[in-house]
Order: C-alpha cells, then sequence, then structure tokens
C-alpha cells in the first residue's frame, strides 16, 4: 500500500465504522435508514462480521437479538419488526404470523453457523453458556430445513418465496413464479419505490407475486406441511443449498470444539445428505448448477451468481471445480467489477436493477472463501480487489453496477461497510479460509 491508499483505507474504515454505529439500534442493527428500517437476518449477521472487527461484544449481541426471535419449529424468521414503521412494504399486517414482536413468515440463507464459527476464532474464550446456547439454536434452525423445507428427505432444501433465497429478483425466478395466482391481490401501496429509482427494483408483477405468496402463507398460518404441499412456489436454490451445507459442517465443527459430540454427528448428516442431493441441482447443458423447480422438476435455463457457492460450500469435485472457475473468469472477462449477479451474457441481465446484474459485496465474501479452498487465491484476491474498488469509488452502496461501478440500492448499507472492515479493505489482514 502506498501512503495515499493507506489515508484513503483508514478513511473509508473509519467510514464504515460510523455507518454500523448510525445503523445501530441497539441490540440489532437495520441494512440501512429508509429503505429497510427492521432487523433482516442475514444482513444481521453480515453485521456480526463487521463489528468483530472493533467490536466483538457488539458482533454476539446481534446474534443473540436475531436467535432470540426463533420460532418455537426452529425457524428464524427473515425480518423480525422491531417497532413498527410506515416506511416498509409489507409490514407485520401483511405476514400476520402471531408473533411477538411480529415477524415475516419465511427465513433466509444461513450464514449464521459460518460466521460464529469464525468469531469463535476471534473471541476464544466467549463465555460458554452463551455459545452453547447460539450452537442449539443454530442446531434447531438447520433441523428445520431438513424437516420443513426437504420434507421428502432428498437431501435438497426448498426455499418457499424468492425473498428467501435472499436473492430475491433472479431470472431464476421468474418461470417458476409465472405460476403463482395473483388474482386475490388487493390494491397496495409499494415503498421501496419512494426510496429508490423504480428501474433498480423488482416490477409491479413480481411485487404481486411475491404478495400473492405471502398471502397463501398467511391463509394457511405459515403452517408447513401446507406450504411444502401447496405453496405456488417451491424451488431448490443452488445458493440457499450451498449456503446451507457450508453451515452445516461449520456447525459440526463448532460442536466438536465445544465437546458436543451428538450435535457435531448431527451436522454432518445432515451434511452428508446435503452433499448427495446437490448432484440434483448439475445440470450439464447448462455446465453449471441450476435451481430446481420441484413443482414441475424443471432447471432454471439462467446461470447466476449463485452457481459459484458451491465453492464456498466445498462440495465439488476438482473437474467441476475447474468447470466453474473457467466460468467465472469469462463472467470476469465480460464486465468491470465482479461477480455480477447473473450471467453477464444473458440478453436478461440488467447491470442496475436488482439481482439481475448488480455486484453485492457479501456474495463476492463467499466467492472468495470458495476459490480460496479451491486454491485460487489470485483471484480471490481479484475479487477483493474488485470490491476494494466500488467502494472507494461509490462508497457504501447497496450493491454496483458490474459495468460502470455506479453505486445502486440503498446507501450507507451495513453489510457492505462490514464486508470492507471484515475482508475488503486493504488495511484488513484476516484471511478468508
Ligand atoms: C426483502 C435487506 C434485504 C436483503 C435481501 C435483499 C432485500 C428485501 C426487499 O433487502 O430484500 O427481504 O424488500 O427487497 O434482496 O437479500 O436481506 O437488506
Amino acid at each position: 500500500m502506498t501512503k495515499s491508499t493507506d489515508i484513503r483505507a483508514i478513511e473509508l474504515d473509519a467510514q464504515a465504522i460510523e455507518i454500523l454505529r448510525g445503523n445501530d439500534c441497539g441490540t440489532y442493527t437495520v441494512p440501512t435508514k429508509g429503505l429497510y428500517p427492521y432487523q433482516w437476518n442475514w444482513d444481521s449477521i453480515f453485521v456480526a462480521l463487521g463489528f468483530s472487527a472493533f467490536d466483538i461484544d457488539r458482533a454476539w449481541v446481534e446474534i443473540d437479538t436475531l436467535l432470540a426471535d426463533q420460532w418455537p419449529d426452529g425457524m428464524v424468521p427473515h425480518i423480525i419488526f422491531r417497532k413498527v414503521d410506515p416506511g416498509y412494504f409489507p409490514g407485520p399486517d401483511q405476514w400476520q404470523t402471531n408473533r411477538q414482536p411480529p415477524t415475516s413468515g419465511i427465513t433466509q440463507p444461513p450464514v449464521a453457523a459460518t460466521v460464529v464459527r469464525q468469531l469463535l476464532e476471534i473471541d476464544r474464550d466467549l463465555n460458554r453458556d452463551r455459545a452453547e446456547r447460539i450452537m442449539v439454536a443454530l442446531d434447531r434452525w438447520h433441523q428445520w430445513f431438513a424437516t420443513a423445507r426437504d420434507p421428502k428427505g432428498r437431501g435438497i432444501v426448498a426455499i418457499s418465496h424468492p425473498w428467501e433465497s435472499g436473492r430475491d429478483n433472479l431470472p431464476d425466478w421468474d418461470r417458476p413464479l409465472s405460476f403463482v395466482d395473483t388474482s386475490g391481490v388487493a390494491e397496495y401501496q409499494r415503498r421501496d419505490t419512494q426510496h429508490v429509482d423504480a428501474d433498480q427494483r423488482p416490477t409491479k408483477a413480481d411485487y404481486d407475486r411475491y404478495l400473492a405468496l405471502v398471502q397463501f402463507g398467511r391463509e394457511h398460518n405459515w403452517n408447513i406441511e401446507a406450504i411444502a404441499n401447496g405453496n405456488a412456489f417451491w424451488v431448490a436454490d443452488v445458493g440457499m443449498n450451498a449456503i446451507l451445507l457450508r453451515a452445516e459442517h461449520d456447525l459440526a465443527a463448532i460442536a466438536a470444539r465445544l465437546g458436543n459430540k451428538t450435535l457435531a454427528k448431527r451436522a454432518e448428516q445432515r451434511a452428508t445428505r446435503l452433499e448427495n442431493g446437490m448432484e440434483a441441482l448439475w445440470c450439464e447443458a447448462l455446465g453449471g448448477y441450476a435451481s430446481l423447480d420441484l413443482r414441475r422438476n424443471e432447471h432454471a435455463k439462467t446461470l447466476s451468481s449463485g452457481i459459484f457457492l458451491p465453492l464456498y460450500a466445498g462440495a465439488v469435485s476438482q473437474e467441476r471445480a475447474e468447470r466453474l472457475i473457467g466460468l467465472l473468469v469469462d463472467w470476469l472477462d465480460a464486465v468491470r467489477f465482479g461477480v455480477p449477479s447473473f450471467d453477464p451474457h444473458s440478453d436478461q441481465f440488467d447491470a442496475i436493477r436488482y439481482w439481475r446484474g448488480p455486484v453485492w459485496a457479501m456474495i463476492n465474501w463467499m466467492i472468495a472463501m470458495g476459490l480460496n479452498r479451491h486454491n485460487r487465491p489470485d483471484l480471490a484476491d481479484r475479487l477483493r480487489r474488485d470490491t476494494q474498488d466500488l467502494v472507494e469509488n461509490s462508497g457504501f452502496s447497496e450493491n454496483f453496477s458490474p459495468i460502470t461501478g455506479r453505486g445502486c440500492g440503498g446507501d450507507e448499507f451495513s453489510w457492505t461497510a462490514a464486508i470492507w472492515l471484515a475482508w475488503a479493505s486493504p488495511t484488513h489482514k484476516r484471511a478468508t479460509a
């Protein structure tokens, strides 16, 4: 680092800390003010990773707060509505989950065990009771995935809503969503497009379908059997399956460290099942892993950045890893900043619209971990440098155009600040395993 990049990096570190502190509501952190005024599941976990770079105690508080509102059946909800804010739609009155505090009725990708394992490396003296409480909650959540979202025991978990994938607006969901009946959706007013330009957000047709799915869950009291049997959208997402698979291995490692052999074994058994199940997502014609519409037994015809997450899960043969890495290099050659969230060669690629092209810092972090795992630290470093450049040029936006680097979505975004502090900043020395 030269002296001037050094000074710039230190300034950005300070800004990132300021963003996390500014979005901190005491015991939880909002993704950004205005657009997302509640606690989101995987955002909080990335936030905890960010806090761990300068305030490890606050990192644990974020995790404790999220897990405190786990449902009795083990699900950890995707949104917890800690104080009502009319600036976000759909709010608690749409979800009607009868929880206090109110929550949504679906989950999000379980990155938690992976991050908790890393935090335990930093904080080796964490109080044992607290560590065990977290471990047990994660085990209950993972077990919920294995039953509620894989009732046939195939080793692939389904998502019941695009929001569950966390990568909400991927073209991969267009076809499965096209079967969702929207005729019962009443008039509503969107709030997201009051905060962010409409050309960066999902369309009205997409929102109608999102709401029809919320309505179905609500009408069935969020009953997991009713959802597994009748929800119109029931798709095995590559990203979700890969994240869960890695999380199971990380949970097993946490359990082994805490001396709980039974829990470690249970997590490894679930991991083995997922590893075998992942095979059903491989699509030779596309040359990658593709989401599978479980209602129609049909693979997506499109590739998203989720296809690189099996590298992060560690579930890929050397031959497939090389093919996926070849594809990644091809994508990186097609854009200025990687990794685009969607295939840059596709005519559905859109550089600024939600999940149809933009780059997300936390996805880069996960893919980089996968690349390190597969002996490509050079490419992992390329992703880290791209992430640095994006933040240096455009600040801590929610996501970025892979073509121009322009910041899109919300500003002063928590997970971008968190990933900067925990990985992307040139001042950061920690390796990604
Ligand atoms: C719906 C908060 C969340 C992220 C998701 C992202 C977006 C919400 C929305 O924002 O989703 O959950 O209203 O668009 O897609 O990954 O957790 O940052």
